[in-house]
């Protein structure tokens, strides 16, 4: 499928995906997010894909928010509607996907923008990102899982604080609460980004994809259930073996 608003660029088997609206800050419209839940899902199917990279076009922004001009007469219904099927078919779909998926946050990262990065199973930053959730100010609240994975990565209250202040964090700032892992200078971040990518490629992607199932199921008692399931399963895998063999011969693993 071609795409009119995103860019699926590959090298060797790390896929970026880049939102691509620079002029509109690459806010998410409807169709934007129908192109990335086409893009993940044929990225997910892909045997020849490893470890995916999301990040914006341009260097001011990787999303700053929903597209505000698309929702403005939105009724409730429509509201209502909408949040979930987004929910549905991108931001779990990305928490979900069984290949790590790396935000490269470059800009703005705001609202849905926000949203997306922290549905991603991590985030790295530019030094020059903004990252909030604004939406008290237009009247709204995070519609695509905001109130539910910012304080699960940074904690109850300066969840309660960002959300209610609609306060942008710096990148220092959402280095130093948990937001992102690292933040690096702007030309770095997608070399870094790629680097990261590659030590993952290198690894199991049988177990990475088990470890992403077992992580999302960490804040319930599934969890636990989970690993002890995926551990057996595991030992059954080409991949165990191949690891385990290679290990013993004093060599790197050809996964
Ligand atoms: N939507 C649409 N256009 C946007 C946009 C957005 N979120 N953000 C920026 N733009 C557009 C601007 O309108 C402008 O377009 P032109 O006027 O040139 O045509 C262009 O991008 C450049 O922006 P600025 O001229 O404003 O650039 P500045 O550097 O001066 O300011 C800024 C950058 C990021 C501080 C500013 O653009 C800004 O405040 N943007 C809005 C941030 C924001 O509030 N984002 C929305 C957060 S709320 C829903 C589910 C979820 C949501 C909504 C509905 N349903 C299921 C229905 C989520 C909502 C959100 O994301």
């Amino acid at each position: 499928m071609s795409y009119n608003h995103i860019l699926v660029q590959r090298e060797n088997k790390i896929v970026t995906v880049t939102i691509n609206r620079p002029k509109a800050l690459n806010a998410l419209n409807k169709e934007t997010i129908e192109e990335l839940s086409d893009a993940f899902s044929a990225l997910e199917k892909d045997e020849n894909v490893r470890v995916i990279i999301l990040t914006g076009s341009g260097e001011k922004a990787f999303v700053a928010g929903a597209d505000i001009k698309e929702f403005s007469d939105f009724d409730t219904k429509q509201g209502e509607e909408l949040a979930r099927l987004g929910q549905d078919k991108l931001f779990n779909k990305v928490e979900n996907l069984s290949k790590p998926v790396i935000a490269a946050v470059n800009g703005y990262a705001l609202g849905g923008g926000l949203e997306l990065a922290m549905a991603s199973h991590f985030r790295i930053a530019s030094d020059n990102a903004k990252l909030g959730l604004p939406e008290v100010t237009l009247g709204l609240i995070p519609g695509y899982g905001g109130t539910q994975r910012l304080p699960k990565l940074v904690g109850k209250g300066h969840a309660m604080q960002a959300i209610m202040t609609a306060e942008m964090f710096s990148a220092a700032r959402a280095e130093q609460i948990g937001l992102v892992n690292e933040v690096v200078a702007q030309e770095e971040l997608l070399p870094r980004a790629q680097k990261i990518a590659e030590k993952i490629s290198r690894n199991s992607s049988t177990a990475i994809s088990k470890a992403i199932s077992a992580i999302n199921q960490s804040d319930t008692q599934e969890g636990f259930d989970a690993e002890i399931k995926y551990f057996g399963e595991l030992f059954g895998t080409e991949d165990f073996k191949e690891g385990t063999t290679a290990f013993m011969e004093k060599r790197k693993p050809n996964f």
